[in-house]
């Protein structure tokens, strides 16, 4: 007994201390929260950071840059060391070659490694300057500096001392806010819009410089501020000035803003007597237009449309292509270098061709028009052909269109994957996205990666303390901006460097919690839509399970359609013998996935419609197997819950109390999806449970009666 006293002390006192040093936090700093270091890592970046030297002229950049690394050395030492104008042993030296001639002056190495990095690239390293010991960041310009001064803190406060360079692949980093004028969020469910537009141009909260800094963090350079669903008056001089009062506070932090323009805006406010792309009239308006908004904003982004989708206005109401469209925006902004987003998120309008794969809609009308867009034009193409289920095969335009300039569209904010209620991270997802090979290109083919020229992410940040609703959503849009910056970044590196930034470098609390990630967004491909199934959310708001809806006004926004279910078997039969949307892909992908036996079991039911009792790989048949998936998905939920409870002792109470309630809701949003996914299948299959499958705890007229007319996120 006197032996084992001392060591369950320990334990006790050791889960005291954390728990009572462990101060609660509401998420507000996101993974910017520079707390105080353990002694000997104090000790290390001490020694790194004596005096902060940036030589040469202040510059608004320069000062955010210099701000930040204050900010955040007084977090982790207690105090920050104050700017000097000498280079001494032990200076943090921020440093181009502009400001600084002599840094390259006599290093060709250097040098060399510089011109490598561009405009906006940057590097860290442990070095001699002027005959002084230094920490480097060094750059070709001041916001290649301020991303340092990010990356150099992100490394100070998790305890990496590593040489980075690190330069983007992308060009175009950017967040779509689908955010109303009004303040409400389409598929928002953090709270309101960020944007106060009622109360700006005067009133600026202080919200909007913390929002330029996590993004800057990032590398994220670009945000249009206003829903796709677009409204007139957000072209109109007095939106006009509230959007150059939000450019001029996110310009130091190398954001520039971009607005959704609505199509029929000179004809909506009676400008107009047309929106033809082709009328002078209308050509004539949207360049004066654009004059008037680089007028008021000189480094004005361009803009975002959605055209001819979902009831939206655009060219084909006049007979005109997407790239007619398209291109006369174009020309209306490229004299003050500005580009236009134009969205492939269309199918077809109401009684048209609505036989066809809805799969298959966009590429249809895109691919023809490769290479009749002008120069400054960007289709933005979703990561998969539906829309941002959870999960798709990648978006058959990917690697089809090698004249145009392509984005990809990810969705940050979880629509169809639980809100943000639901632990979801999508690194994996969007990962597996980028990572696949279109069998497009030179040899064993392009990535989705390679094809790209520019990100955007729809965004996950509203008005909410924490910003993104949930502190595990705050990941997402991590993870989304990593991924923007590099493509080819691992998922799982960005959730560990973000799990030691947003709840301390402890591996006790980093490796539990990177597991939870990394397993999360696949339980709840499991428990809403496995093996390939997509489009089974409840109307309109999309949340829940709802998979029997079949009266909507077009088929294509029915479950069935997409589900394909009756006595013989389940699936969309998209291979030759059906719409024949692998016709679509590269002709290896074709050929492989024509096969259900060779077609990746995750997109099984995309690609395929199979019997009930087709043999799955498993051993199983495709019902059973569909049941095990379901009964998977809760059992992951359940196992994700378990590890969060074991870090309990190592977290605020508050923050843990915050994801353990949600966690607690996941298990039975869960539970929901699979008992009404199993009731509503068994009644089309007619099939016996197997042995061992808990039946449903309700009926089916249980779960169709379910109604959810207050949830959010509807705009
Ligand atoms: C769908 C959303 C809808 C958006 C649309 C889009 O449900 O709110 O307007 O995408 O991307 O997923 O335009």
């Amino acid at each position: 007994m006197r032996f084992f006293l001392p060591a369950a002390l320990a334990a006790l006192l050791l889960s005291l201390a954390s728990t009572v040093f462990a101060a609660d936090e509401d998420g507000y700093d996101l993974w910017l929260r520079y707390r105080p270091l353990s002694g000997t890592a104090q000790t290390a970046v001490k020694a790194q950071a004596r005096g902060i030297v940036l030589p040469g002229a202040a510059t608004p950049t320069t000062n955010a840059a210099l701000a930040e690394l204050q900010r955040g050395l007084a977090g982790m030492l207690g105090k920050a060391p104050a700017p000097e104008a000498r280079i001494a042993d032990g200076s943090l030296l921020l440093a181009t070659p502009t400001r600084l001639p002599a840094l390259t002056a006599s290093d060709a190495a250097l040098r060399a490694d510089l011109a490598a990095l561009g405009e906006e690239g940057y590097l860290l390293r442990a070095t001699r300057v002027l005959g002084h010991k230094v920490t480097l960041i060094a750059a070709n310009s001041d916001i290649g500096l301020l991303y340092g001064a990010y990356a150099w803190l992100r490394g100070a406060a998790i305890g990496s001392t590593a040489s980075v360079s690190s330069a983007p692949k992308l060009q175009l980093r950017l967040l779509n806010h689908w955010d109303n004028l009004d303040r409400s969020v389409e598929r928002g469910y953090s709270g309101q819009s960020i944007w106060d537009w009622w109360g700006l141009p005067e009133i600026k909260d202080a919200r909007y410089t913390d929002y330029a800094r996590a993004n800057a963090s990032l590398g994220i350079n670009g945000t249009v501020l206003n829903n796709v669903n677009s409204k007139p008056e957000v072209l109109t001089a007095s939106f006009i000035a509230k959007t150059a009062a939000v450019a001029d506070i996110l310009r130091p932090y190398g954001i520039k803003v971009y607005l959704s323009a609505r199509f029929s805006t000179p004809l909506e406010l009676h400008e107009t007597s047309t929106a033809d792309p082709l009328a002078p009239e209308v050509r004539q308006w949207w360049k004066n237009k654009a004059d008037e908004i680089y007028k008021a904003i000189p480094d004005f982004g361009g803009f975002l449309v959605k055209a001819n989708s979902e009831g939206q206005p655009g060219p084909q109401d006049y007979h005109r292509t997407h790239a007619d469209g398209a291109n006369m925006l174009a020309a209306a902004v490229a004299p003050h270098k500005g580009i236009v987003m134009w969205r492939a998120f269309v199918y077809a309008p109401k009684g048209a061709h609505l036989d066809e794969d809805r799969a298959k809609q966009a590429y249809e009308e895109f691919k023809p028009l490769d290479g009749q867009f002008a120069a400054n034009v960007l289709v933005q193409v979703k990561n998969g052909a539906i829309d941002f289920q959870p999960r798709e095969p990648f978006h058959p335009l990917f690697g089809a269109m090698p004249k145009t300039p392509l984005m990809m569209e990810f969705q940050i904010t979880k629509e169809y994957l639980g809100y943000s209620t639901d632990l979801a991270y999508l690194g994996t997802m969007y990962e597996e996205t980028l990572e696949s090979d279109t069998r497009t290109g030179q040899g064993a083919g392009k990535t989705v990666a390679q094809t790209l020229s520019g990100m955007a992410g729809v965004a996950n940040i509203g008005s909410d303390r924490n910003w993104s609703g949930s502190h595990f959503d705050q990941a997402n849009w991590y993870a989304y901006g990593k991924l923007a910056w590099n493509p080819q970044a691992k998922a799982k590196d960005i959730a560990a460097e973000w799990a030691a930034l947003t709840f301390g470098p402890d591996q006790r609390v980093v490796r539990p919690i990177v597991d939870i990630m990394m397993v999360s967004r696949e339980a709840v491909v499991d428990y809403m839509t496995p093996l390939g199934l997509h489009h089974m959310m409840g109307t309109s708001h999309h949340h829940g399970p709802a998979p029997w809806v079949d009266n909507l006004e077009r088929p294509d926004w029915n479950p069935v359609y997409y589900h394909r279910a009756d006595r013989n078997g389940i699936g969309f039969n998209r291979t030759a013998s059906g719409s024949n949307a692998l016709s679509q892909y590269a002709p290896e992908i074709a050929r492989q996935y024509a096969d259900p036996r060779t077609t990746p079991e995750q997109l099984l039911l995309w690609f395929h419609h199979l019997p009930w009792d087709y043999a799955m790989p498993s051993g199983r048949t495709l019902w059973a197997e569909l049941l095990a998936r379901y009964d998977r998905g809760v059992a992951e939920t359940k196992a994700m819950q378990a590890r969060w409870s074991a870090l309990k002792p190592l977290i605020d109470a508050r923050r843990y109390a915050e994801v353990d309630q949600r966690l607690t809701r996941q298990v039975n949003n869960a539970i929901l999806w699979r008992d009404a996914c199993i009731a509503y299948f068994q009644s089309v299959s007619g099939l016996p449970l197997p042995p061992g499958v808990q039946a449903p705890a309700h009926p089916l007229e249980y779960y169709q009666s379910l109604r959810y007319p207050y949830a959010p996120g509807r705009g």
